[in-house]
């Protein structure tokens, strides 16, 4: 692709895993309110907002529950999460991420994140990031969430890239329909049933291909 100026980067699934951390804290919460959980149901969780993860894991209960006992779990939940993310240091990036990050940096690229975790800038400081990227965009940034492509929207502007010089990083059904709908380059980590709508894909984020990607 000619004329690429910038990466962003999905966080979660792509340059650390807290999926597991994500799934314990929704599965304690789901345990205390009585309500079945199982990982095959996280897996309709990935890159999706905290508010629609708890309404997916609620399902047919979510109509028992007030607005102000939905804003209750989602913060018991984050706390679950928080406490999990105390444990996160430099050595967890998942394979082949911190070389990625590396290889954009020595191409001349820009490299944004495009996460939509609240609790972005805590796991970036976990692993020693922080200072690292030319944009955040995170679930501050915007309002809506994933499969709108707001999140990868800003994190373009913030970088002064238009989204055609875009590239997106993601795991995540949702995160590459918004990397779609935003007229960006998407590259998707993982099977073909879950991102196989991408321009390119790869299982891991080890085995990205910057020379086909950029070729
Ligand atoms: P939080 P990503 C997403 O991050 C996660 O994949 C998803 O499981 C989570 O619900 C969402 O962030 C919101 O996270 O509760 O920390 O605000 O994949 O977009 O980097
Ligand atoms: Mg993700």
């Amino acid at each position: 692709m000619q004329n690429i100026a910038a990466f962003i980067l999905d966080l979660d699934g792509v340059i650390t895993d807290t999926a597991e951390y994500h799934y314990l804290a929704w599965k304690r919460l789901a345990d205390e309110e009585g309500v079945p959980f199982d990982r095959e149901a996280n897996e309709q969780l990935r890159g999706v907002s905290r508010r629609r993860s708890l309404e997916l894991l609620l399902g047919e209960h979510l109509g028992r529950y007030t607005e102000e006992e939905i804003l209750e779990m989602m913060d018991r939940k984050n706390g679950y999460y928080r406490e999990m993310l105390k444990t996160i240091t430099a050595r967890d990036f998942l394979p082949g991420a911190r070389a990625l990050l590396d290889a954009l940096k020595a191409r001349g690229l820009k490299v944004a994140i495009g996460s939509a975790s609240k609790n972005t800038m805590t796991v970036l400081e976990r692993l020693g990031i922080a200072d690292f990227f030319d944009a955040i965009s995170d679930g501050y940034s915007v309002t809506k969430a994933k499969p709108a492509p707001d999140v990868f929207l800003f994190a373009a502007d913030a970088m002064g890239a238009l989204p055609e010089q875009c590239v997106v990083v993601e795991d995540a059904q949702s995160g590459v329909v918004a990397a779609l709908a935003g007229g960006m380059i998407a590259v998707g980590v993982g099977p073909e049933e879950r991102v196989g709508h991408a321009h390119f894909r790869y299982d891991t984020t080890a085995d990205i291909d910057l020379d086909e990607i950029l070729a």
